[in-house]
């Protein structure tokens, strides 16, 4: 029964509903158990056309296999209306990515976990401290409070 994270980002059309829609999909879904949600901040988009991101993450248990819950977290993403329209970092009514799962390292075809860029990011790692901050990234080995504190330093 893993703990696992997602990334929860929007910054475009009603950024709240689109959160609201998601959490109440995973809450009503069978296979997933205990979501807890961390606080949302506003972020100014990174590296990144549109406007300003709500950005959020939350926990859950499953005995899902990671590309099954990939595979839930679009299916969600398409239900909430999210239209693919190929652009680079294209504004999004909803972004759900899987940042974590367990202390899992997967590297598979369109599947890497922990997630690529996850351990860069301010506006993943801030959210993720408010819910776990003792998680250890399995390949950097350091603690998501140790890798929030580094990019705050600018490092
Ligand atoms: N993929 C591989 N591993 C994963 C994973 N662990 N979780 C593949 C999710 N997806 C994963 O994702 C692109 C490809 O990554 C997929 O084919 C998937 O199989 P996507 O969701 O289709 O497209 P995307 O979200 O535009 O790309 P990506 O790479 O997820 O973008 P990022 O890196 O998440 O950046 N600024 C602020 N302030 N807040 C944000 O939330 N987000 C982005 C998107 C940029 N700037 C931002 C924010
Ligand atoms: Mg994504």
């Amino acid at each position: 029964m893993p703990s696992v994270f997602a990334g929860v980002g929007s910054n475009l059309g009603d950024r709240e509903e689109a959160m609201r829609f998601a959490a109440d999909q995973l809450t009503t879904d069978e296979r997933i158990r205990n979501l807890k949600k961390s606080p949302v901040y506003e972020t100014e988009p990174l590296d990144a056309p549109g406007g300003k991101y709500l950005n959020a993450v939350w926990g859950f248990e499953t005995d899902l296999v990671p590309r099954d819950v990939l595979g839930l977290l679009r299916e969600i993403e398409s239900k909430a209306g999210r239209v693919r329209g190929g652009g680079y970092h294209e504004p999004r009514t909803l972004d759900l990515d899987l940042l974590a799962y367990g202390g899992e390292v997967v590297r598979e075809d369109g599947l890497t976990v922990p997630h690529p860029r996850m351990h860069e990011r301010y506006f993943v790692l801030k959210p993720f401290c408010d819910l776990s901050p003792n998680w250890t990234h399995p390949v950097l080995k350091k603690t998501v409070k140790e890798l929030l504190a580094s990019v705050e330093r600018g490092a």
